[in-house]
């Protein structure tokens, strides 16, 4: 049975992934207005990202004899003033998703609740890999500050991202995969 302040913290992660993955959603929208459609396209895929990691949560809830309760998404923004200052915002919020996670962690080794605990080091790994990635946008974004042919380009490299289903031990299968 799942400790009631894991739970409690889990079921905050899941609505704060969901949040993530509404404020990609919207960046993409707005990037999708500014006619930087391969930004856009990189944005959706993160959106649909943070979906599955909010669901590798709801499985775990649910998996440990835990309650998923929903609570409210917060309305997210709907302009940045450039295709930087989104990817700033972007780095700016996986940076406290870093944080609430490395929380969990913590609170998980605290309650010695190590099945918890081990759940998290998947999310503690991608956390590297969202702030690095959002770090790689930011500089290149910065070297072709002054040249609308590079920013046409990035943008033109960003329409090639695809979406991968991100496999989360513990978390909710690949749709159509076979049971365990
Ligand atoms: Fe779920 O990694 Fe970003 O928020």
């Amino acid at each position: 049975m799942i400790p009631k302040k894991i739970e409690a913290a889990l079921n905050d992660q899941l609505n704060f992934e969901l949040y993530s993955a509404y404020i990609y959603l919207s960046m993409s929208a707005h990037l999708r207005s500014q006619g930087m459609n391969g930004f856009a396209n990189w944005m959706q895929i993160q959106a649909q990202e943070e979906t599955v990691h909010g669901m590798g949560m709801y499985s775990f809830i649910i998996d440990r004899g835990g309650k998923v309760v929903l609570k409210a998404i917060a309305q997210p923004k709907s302009e940045w003033k450039t295709v930087l200052a989104a990817f700033e915002n972007v780095l700016a919020h996986e940076e406290i998703v870093t944080s609430r996670i490395n929380n969990i962690a913590a609170l998980a080794e605290s309650e010695k609740d190590f099945a918890t605990r081990n759940f998290m080091q998947w999310y503690i790994g991608e956390q590297v890999e969202e702030e690095a990635n959002a770090n790689e946008i930011i500089n290149e974004l910065k070297m072709s500050a002054d040249s609308k042919q590079a920013l046409l380009m990035l943008d033109r490299e960003k329409a090639m991202r695809t979406f991968v289903f991100p496999i989360i031990p513990g978390g909710m299968k690949a749709p159509g995969a076979a049971a365990p």
